[in-house]
């Protein structure tokens, strides 16, 4: 019986750290959350860039049309880096605005994540480049 009262109070106390490591993780989280950046580019449509390094001028209308239909849009920085832009649930317009700015040089703001090696911008806001 007693064994039992220490294995209630064990399993309490381990309950209760497994909380506060919870709460501490979240709190790193927030304070983790990647600040905004601002980065040029060209905007791509990822299916023809990966798949044939199609761009620019010529590729425009396709690239434009790629991205309405809703394939994935990266973004072509000047060195030559490719980063998947996605959607802020906050600010689904800006993101919307640039499905008709393929082929363009844009720049584009929102925090960056990298999962597993790819590069990931969420999309904030966007402007011509300056
Ligand atoms: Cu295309």
């Amino acid at each position: 019986m007693k064994a039992t009262k220490w294995m209630v109070a064990g399993a309490l106390a381990a309950a209760v750290a497994v909380a506060a490591v919870a709460q501490a993780e979240d709190k790193a989280a927030a304070k983790d959350a990647p600040k905004d950046m601002t980065m040029s580019g060209e905007i791509l449509d990822m299916v023809c860039y990966m798949s044939s390094e199609a761009h620019g001028e010529k590729h425009k209308a396709c690239a434009q049309s790629c991205l309405k239909r809703g394939n994935p849009m990266g973004l072509l920085t000047s060195d030559g880096k490719v980063i998947l832009l996605v959607e802020d649930h906050g600010a689904a317009k800006a993101f919307e605005d640039l499905k008709a700015k393929g082929g363009d040089t844009v720049q584009v703001t929102g925090p960056m994540f990298e999962r597993g090696g790819l590069a990931a911008m969420q999309v904030k806001s966007s402007a011509a480049p300056k």
